[in-house]
């Protein structure tokens, strides 16, 4: 995937948004979040603030569901956005260079303090790696997170170790 994939924030929002790696990086001091490993020594890498995001999209009172696409290997997950609307991150940069795929390269969601796999609606499974949309939605989005442990062992079998 080339260094200017982009990610779109669109649905019930004001202003659709396309923003490429250097747009992320050229994002004022205050929406930036270096170095994510301090919430999550499992997680690496450079981020922006959700909110940031979502301030200059401009969400419709409306929404009130944050949907993650990743159309590389179509997985998606639909959050509440009350929930992750101040605390979740898009990683975007390791190294000063784009996230790599490995890593859930270009993009990846990540909520700092999620609750264990199928615990909740807000958990390791919604941290959405390859992210390339963002949609709010009035209630649930698309969603296909697995629903039990075999879905869940399967979808990581496919993935491979991580
Ligand atoms: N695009 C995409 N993101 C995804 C997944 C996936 O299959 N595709 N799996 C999810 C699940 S079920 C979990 S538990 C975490 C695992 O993250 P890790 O592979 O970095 O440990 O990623 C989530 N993000
Ligand atoms: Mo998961």
């Amino acid at each position: 995937m080339s260094a200017q994939s982009a990610l779109r924030i669109d649905g019930l929002v004001a202003h659709p948004l396309e923003l490429n790696y250097d747009a992320l990086a050229a994002m004022d001091a205050d929406a930036q979040v270096a170095d994510v490993s301090r919430f999550d020594p499992a997680r690496k890498g450079d981020a922006v603030r959700l909110s940031a995001l979502l301030q200059l999209a401009g969400v419709k009172p409306e929404g009130d569901y944050l949907t993650l696409h990743a159309s590389l290997d179509d997985f998606h997950a639909s959050v509440p956005l009350a929930e992750v609307r101040e605390r979740g991150l898009l990683i975007y940069r390791l190294d000063g260079e784009p996230l790599p795929r490995q890593s859930g390269g270009p993009i990846r969601f990540l909520i700092p303090d999620y609750a264990a796999c199928k615990t909740a609606e807000i958990d390791d499974c919604a941290n959405v790696k390859f992210v390339d949309r963002i949609e709010i939605t009035r209630g649930r989005g698309q969603d296909n997170r697995p629903h039990d442990e075999q879905e869940h062992a399967e979808l990581h079998r496919r993935q491979g170790p991580g």
